[in-house]
């Protein structure tokens, strides 16, 4: 433990979860680290769980980095502990009780997030739990498998109780790399030309004075099992490489693409895999999550360094993960998701995003977020900061869901998270649009022909060329048929025509 708690003040501050979940009341907002089901604290949200169940009060704000693990938003949603969460989840629960109305949810970029705590925007954060592998000297905590917004956290926090895991292997010391931004009118240029450059400390700035709890672990996190790479993901990850593939032909890129960002989920970690067999050699990644096939991607050699705020494979591939830190260590840089999802960042290297859509139109808007307009998914998570601002943005989805009664190119996006205005690929396994350079109209023809399922591809033209009669000719529309295709679903289970 002396590895550990590197000071007896640390030593002198050791509680169990249940003494340390005391310090939380009713009415409190609390901050907790992790990202992607990775690096958040589990025991003291659990005994908090436990408290509210055995029939006291609390009703709490509750903040992270992105989504974390069953042990807050399923036991605490279940324990009714939340009122209001940020900035973005991917639990089934807290997901009922979202669409339920029960829990009120703000969907937000994540680089965002951190300078709305900053700037003073939210409430003022009364306690922070954060996962650390040691506390130093001086009161610091070294981060796990994930920064997030666990820094602005601690630094806006009055109290902070540490989770130090013994699960996550001491190795890990010395991939974080920590800074935190001033203010506007100080803010100075953040100072990364390279995915691999360095600006910052090893650990999360704290001190003694502000530690109330450390509470000793011992617990894996609950990362997502990732789907089967199936024949459709397999298709679009295909065509993404026929689009790099003719984007090098061009002169537009080298075999070394730019640096890589790829969101969450069965089809992003499918993208990459597909490099691994490609001929694409030096990739970077410049990105907020590593998933398995970017972990392979960097075994294999084919990439040389990851940036990104959050590890998050799978749970098999996070055990051989931790196995191999030493190997990892020089190779992946873990920073806040203020520096890793900075617009600033992102458009001086040139990323190339890659996130998915849940629908786009046959204009090129792209809804990540809502089912059938109305119900939450996960949230927009970093896309947007990504996809504003990246050299190239794509976004990919299978062209049907639920058995290919849905098609997900349809008329008008039933919510907006990625606007015409950014996105420049569009790739379903039937193909690719590039919609650069494309007026509305133009796009419309090229998703519908490249894009959208066969199933639909006459309905989609037949509304595309009825909305052309009208006198309204920039981004042609019917409005009162625009959202018919969803509502047909909503009230027959199916948006095809009987
Ligand atoms: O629901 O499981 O109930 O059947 O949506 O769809 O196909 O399993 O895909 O797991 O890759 O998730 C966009 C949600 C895709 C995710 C989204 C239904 C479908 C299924 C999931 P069921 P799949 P994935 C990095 C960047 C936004 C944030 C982001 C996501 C469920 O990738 O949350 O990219 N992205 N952040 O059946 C109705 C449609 C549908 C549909 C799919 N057109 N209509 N339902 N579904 N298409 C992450 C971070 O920032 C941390």
């Amino acid at each position: 433990l002396a590895a550990r708690l590197r000071d007896e003040k640390a030593l002198a501050l050791v509680r169990s979860a249940e003494e340390a979940a005391e310090i939380i009341k009713d009415g409190m907002t609390v901050g907790v680290s992790g990202f992607t089901p990775s690096g958040y604290p589990k025991a003291v949200p659990l005994a908090l769980a436990e408290r509210a169940k055995g029939g006291e009060k609390i009703k709490i704000d509750l903040y992270s980095g992105a989504s974390v693990g069953p042990e807050i938003d399923a036991a605490l949603t279940e324990a009714g502990v939340i009122k209001k969460r940020l900035p973005y989840h991917t639990n089934a629960t807290i997901r009922g009780k979202i669409n339920e109305g029960e829990v009120e949810y703000i969907d937000m970029h994540l680089s965002q997030s951190t300078q709305y705590v900053n700037y003073g925007m939210l409430n003022k954060i009364d306690v922070a739990i954060v996962e650390g592998l040691a506390i130093t000297e001086e009161g610091h905590i070294i981060p796990t498998t994930a920064v997030g917004n666990a820094p602005a956290f601690i630094k806006n926090a009055d109290q902070v109780i540490v989770e130090i895991n013994l699960k996550k292997p001491m190795s890990l010391e010395g991939m974080a790399d920590i800074v935190l931004l001033d203010n506007p009118p100080n803010r100075k240029p953040i100072g990364i030309c390279n995915p691999a450059d360095r600006i910052g400390m090893p650990y999360m700035e704290c001190g003694f004075d502000k530690i109330a709890a450390v509470v000793i672990t011992d617990m894996q996190d609950k990362t997502r099992p990732l789907g089967e790479v199936d024949d459709a993901s397999k298709e679009i990850s295909n065509n993404i490489i026929k689009f790099f593939d003719r984007e090098v032909a061009s002169g537009r890129l080298t075999n070394s693409l730019l640096p890589l960002q790829s969101g969450v989920g069965s089809v992003a970690n499918a993208v990459l895999y597909g490099l691994c067999d490609s001929e694409y050699e030096n990739l970077t990644c410049y990105t907020e999550v590593v998933q398995d096939s970017m972990l392979d991607l960097l075994r294999s050699g084919k990439a040389n360094m990851a940036s990104t705020t959050a590890l998050s494979p799978s749970p098999a591939a996070l055990e051989e993960f931790l196995d191999e830190v030493d190997f990892f260590r020089d190779k992946i840089i873990l920073r806040p998701q203020e520096i890793s999802n900075n617009p600033e960042v992102v458009r001086r290297l040139g990323v190339i995003a890659m996130n998915t859509a849940i629908e786009a139109d046959i204009y090129g808007n792209v809804n990540s977020t809502h089912i059938m307009g109305s119900k939450m998914m996960n949230g927009i998570g970093g896309s947007g900061d990504f996809s504003r601002n990246g050299a190239i943005t794509i976004f990919s989805t299978p062209s049907t869901a639920k058995g290919g009664k849905i098609s997900s190119i349809v008329p008008m996006v039933s919510h907006v998270d990625h606007t015409e205005h950014e996105v420049m690929v569009l790739v379903t396994e039937q193909g690719y649009a590039d919609l650069r350079g494309l007026s509305p109209k133009e796009r419309a023809v090229k998703i519908i022909e490249n894009c959208a399922h066969p199933d639909f591809k006459e309905e989609l033209m037949s509304y595309f060329k009825r909305a052309c009669d009208s006198s309204a000719l920039h981004t042609p529309h019917i409005l009162t048929e625009a959202l018919s295709w969803h509502s047909r679903y909503l009230d027959t289970g199916s948006m095809l025509e009987e």
